[in-house]
């Protein structure tokens, strides 16, 4: 077994990642098999506690409230609603939720405890749960911590020079600061991207190299491929061909062998030979259910036939 590194320079990444396609997948799929079982996969389903009306200018997202992206703003879930579909979640065999919020940052006071009881109710099921709200201060990672959530997704989403071109309304900084506290804390963190945003190759190569040099690897590299939105400035971005999500996967897992891979946004648009492909290549986790966030997946009956014909389980 390789050696966990964080010192890798930009040049080893590149040279990585420009590696011919065959030998790269061979080289990921071997690097997969040392440190994790190629059969497993790791499934969960997103509850959207708080949709739409985000005060934030992601260019790519349908939950901004600066476009006109048709998404209906919904105040925040109550704990009955939250349970419920955690519990449809649960009766079709998903161990693992995700409670995604559309803040900028997560609120203090009375809306905070909001959500740690949801976490504990939901735990209580039997359940694990991870988080994404936005924005951290230092006592809520800790709050967070004690909570007992698997892991917090806050994504970089791109590289630290091209993430002025898709968001104003917050800095590169703000995100590595509130992963800080995460790590700080003693709380996981789900760590990833975007590609097709406009992103030159480079720029792919500088966000492997961020998540691959942080003090500790991510626990999860969620790899999303633009839905293009209505509304959206990127509403017109063409789809991002599958050899370069299989490319960026392979690099990851190679770079940081004992992270978990997500192939997050995106797989409606894919077909099953080429997920195939992201799993062989270190992909290792899903979402399912009926929908991600605002746009469609697979349904979980043709997820699961599909890992079945791929003799692959899940968990
Ligand atoms: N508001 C929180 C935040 O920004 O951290 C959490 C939710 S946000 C929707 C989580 C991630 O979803 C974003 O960082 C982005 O990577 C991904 N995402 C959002 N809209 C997307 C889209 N249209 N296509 C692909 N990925 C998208
Ligand atoms: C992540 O990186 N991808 C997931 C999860 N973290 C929260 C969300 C994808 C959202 C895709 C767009 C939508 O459904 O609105
Ligand atoms: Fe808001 Fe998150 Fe969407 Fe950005 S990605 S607009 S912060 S919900």
């Amino acid at each position: 077994m390789q050696k966990i590194i964080n010192n890798r320079t930009k040049e080893d990444i590149r040279n990585i990642y420009n590696t011919p396609l065959i030998n790269l997948i061979f080289e990921a799929a071997s690097v997969h098999r040392e440190y994790h079982n190629p059969l497993k996969m790791k499934i969960s389903r997103l509850i959207s506690i708080k949709t739409g009306a985000c005060v934030e200018d992601c260019a790519y997202c349908a939950q901004s409230a600066r476009y006109n992206t048709g998404v209906e703003a919904h105040k925040v879930l109550s704990l009955e609603d939250v349970l419920k579909e955690a519990a449809d979640a649960q009766s079709k065999g998903v161990e693992r939720v995700c409670l995604s919020a559309s803040w900028r940052s997560v609120p203090e006071g009375k809306q905070f405890e909001n959500v740690l009881e949801m976490i504990a109710k939901v735990k209580e099921m039997g359940l694990s749960v991870c988080c994404t709200m936005g924005m951290l201060e230092k006592h809520q990672a800790e709050e967070l911590a004690k909570a007992g959530i698997v892991a917090y997704n806050h994504n970089l989403d791109t590289s630290d020079e091209f993430y002025p071109k898709i968001i104003s309304t917050r800095s590169y900084t703000d995100r590595l600061e509130t992963i800080d506290r995460l790590i700080d804390a003693g709380v996981k963190h789900c760590t990833g991207g975007i590609l097709g945003l406009g992103e030159s190759e480079e720029d792919r190569i500088s966000m492997i190299h961020k998540l691959a040099t942080m003090r500790k690897h991510p626990y999860t590299v969620p790899l999303n491929t633009l839905v293009p939105i209505k509304g959206t400035p990127l509403e017109e971005m063409p789809q991002v061909p599958l050899w370069d999500i299989v490319r960026m996967i392979a690099t990851v897992r190679i770079t940081m062998p004992e992270t978990m891979i997500c192939l997050a946004a995106g797989r409606k648009q894919m077909i099953e030979e080429g997920q195939a492909l992201c799993f062989l290549a270190g992909a290792n986790t899903i979402f399912v259910g009926t929908k991600l966030l605002t746009t469609p997946i697979p349904t979980i009956d043709e997820d699961l036939e599909m890992l079945r014909k791929l003799g692959m389980v899940v968990y």
